[in-house]
């Protein structure tokens, strides 16, 4: 979470390896369908797998004509995400979705929560939530909830009772700074967030300046006056947050997004005298906070927001987590678009980040690949909206080991560009006639109306039956991760094809891929045997053409390559 423009606010039962593609090399080998079967999650060791969806509910799908979607809605688009038949690919085919928050807030995008054990009223009711996730369950999709630990809503009734009485139990949810607490241990201008991280509250809960005279306490709020943090020294407020999970996992999720995950316990709230870095506070939160959840579900999946920091800093939380966004792969890819390297870099990189999560973490991780989030430029905002770019990059998230992330629209190119005033939360674009059309933040309102049509997008109706689409390219690749075992449960590993190609390969018990990209505005030429690796996708061809020993990439494209290396058991 970030100030949220705050205004301040078996696997397919088949390895379905395609037939005889390689045009020039040789003899084909026999398709071989493997008996693995396809669980929950593909694999009983591994269970989450495939390809999810960052769900915005607010903006996507619209069940009672009031313009803003909510769980019905989404309810009744999910043949849409997944149908729940592996043997139709009209879906999207994703395996799980991360909801953006869901319970009762203020806000539009409900990080300021006020009730953790409800569901916000523009969205439906607790009955409407629990037949998605039976909904959810028929078609293979786990569900994850965003669970915001760090802070509530300054209008939440523990907040407004810890305000207006000094006896109360809620008092010390929150990180109030009193005489007896020794007020002189806290930089009250800690700018941990490069904003001040300390407010002054009256007793509605209101907040002012913390150098001011107006309001009579003094509270950690590192977000906003309206989100107050809450205080984990307090072992009533660690229960507390053990009943909101244990709430919601026997509800049926699968877990949580953990939102804002290095903010638990920061440097405002840390006394200075403490000694211990705030990294090992918050790691001795989360192996806290996922043994309790492991407890209850032993498969149970926790992913961490942790913006920012080096590799090796998320590999620490990847190591008391399980799993966190691979926030560092978006701007690499950015910058590989910006300066297309000559030497692999981008493979290169990526490879060596796995190799720092696998050392760090005792090789017990699962990174999240993702091109964006609620926070982040959209892709085609920063691509010129051109859609080999937004392909491009979508290609190397749903070929990369671990859990790929793909937000909401992502898959249409929807734009959304923060440095130029837009925003990116906008609605899912399903097409002006579409009953379910979101319209509070309308698309159209917004886009499609430069003359020379450079922020068109085609929506949703038009793009499901255009080959060429963004979507019909997305959907394809989510088919074939989720058909391929070494794309859904390979670990992946260094290798380069050629020095102008950023390449990487992916391996598994039974299968290897090749996965190989050209990041340049020009076709790249170089010499490529494919051995007897079977073409699984190429952007712009259907076959890959071999002409003395050379092969060709297009501007922005990219091939999938994968063989048989073990005889299924
Ligand atoms: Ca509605
Ligand atoms: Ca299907
Ligand atoms: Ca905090």
């Amino acid at each position: 979470m970030r100030r949220r423009t705050r205004l301040t606010a078996a696997l397919l039962s088949l390895l379905l390896l395609l037939p005889g593609l390689l045009g020039a090399c040789g003899p084909k080998t026999q398709i071989r369908t493997l008996p693995l079967e396809r669980t929950a999650g593909f694999s009983p060791d591994k269970p989450y797998q495939g390809a999810w969806y960052t769900m915005f509910v607010y903006s996507f799908a619209d069940s009672d004509g009031d313009g803003i979607g909510d769980l019905r809605g989404l309810i009744g688009k999910l043949d849409y995400l997944n149908d729940g038949d592996p043997s139709t690919d009209t879906d999207l085919g994703i395996t799980g979705m991360w909801l953006l928050p869901i319970m009762p807030a203020h806000t539009f995008h409900k990080y300021d929560i006020e009730d953790y054990y409800d569901i916000d009223p523009q969205y439906g009711t607790m009955a409407d939530f629990e037949e998605l996730i039976r909904e959810c369950g028929k078609r293979g999709i786990s569900v994850i909830l965003d669970l915001v630990l760090n802070c509530t809503s300054n209008i939440h009734p523990w907040f407004l009772e810890a305000l207006n009485d000094p006896d109360s139990p809620y008092r010390d949810y929150y990180r109030f700074l009193s005489a007896e607490e020794h007020p002189e241990e806290f930089d009250l201008h800690a700018a941990v967030l490069n904003y001040d991280s300390w407010y002054r509250y009256d007793r509605n809960g209101n907040s002012y300046d913390v150098d001011g005279d107006v309001g009579e306490e003094i509270a950690c709020s590192l977000y906003a006056g309206y989100m107050p943090d809450l205080n984990y020294d307090n072992e009533a407020t660690r229960q507390e947050v053990q009943r909101i999970a244990k709430f919601w996992l026997d509800k049926g999720v699968a877990g949580f997004r953990l939102d804002s995950a290095p903010h638990i316990y920061s440097e405002a709230e840390i006394p200075k005298s403490s000694g211990r870095s705030v990294s090992d506070y918050n790691y001795d939160f989360w192996t806290w906070f996922r043994a309790y959840c492991e407890s209850i579900d032993p498969d149970v999946y926790l992913v961490g927001e942790v913006l920012t920091g080096t590799v090796a800093l998320r590999a620490d939380y990847m190591r008391s987590i399980g799993s966190d966004f691979d926030f560092g792969l978006i701007y690499s890819i950015r910058d590989e678009f910006r300066h297309p390297s000559s030497g692999n870099d981008l493979g290169l990189v990526i490879a060596s980040n796995y190799r720092t999560y696998r050392s760090v973490t005792g090789d017990s991780y699962i990174n999240a690949p993702f091109q964006t989030d609620a926070d982040i430029n959209r892709m085609a905002g920063v691509f010129d909206n051109d859609p080999r770019k937004i392909k491009l990059a979508q290609m190397v998230s749903l070929t990369l080991e671990g859990l790929p992330f793909m937000y909401y629209g992502d898959e249409l190119g929807m734009l959304g560009n923060k440095d130029s005033g837009e925003i990116f939360k906008l609605s899912f674009p399903w097409g002006k006639d579409d009953p379910y059309q979101t319209t509070k933040l309308y698309y159209w309102n917004i886009y499609g109306k430069k003359a020379d049509k450079s922020d068109y997008l085609q929506p949703f109706d038009e793009q499901n039956t255009d080959p060429n689409s963004v979507l019909s390219a997305i959907r394809r690749l989510i088919h074939i991760r989720c058909e391929n075992e070494a794309l859904f449960a390979g670990r992946l590993e260094s290798y380069t094809a050629a020095p102008d190609v950023v390449s990487y390969k992916m391996v598994s018990e039974h299968q290897e891929a090749l996965i190989l990209h050209n990041f340049h505005d020009a076709p790249v030429t170089f010499s490529f045997d494919p051995a007897d690796y079977h073409l699984l996708y190429m952007t712009y061809h259907g076959e890959l053409k071999v002409t003395d020993g050379s092969v060709t990439l297009e501007p922005y494209e990219s091939i999938i390559l994968a063989r048989l290396t073990a005889p299924a058991s």
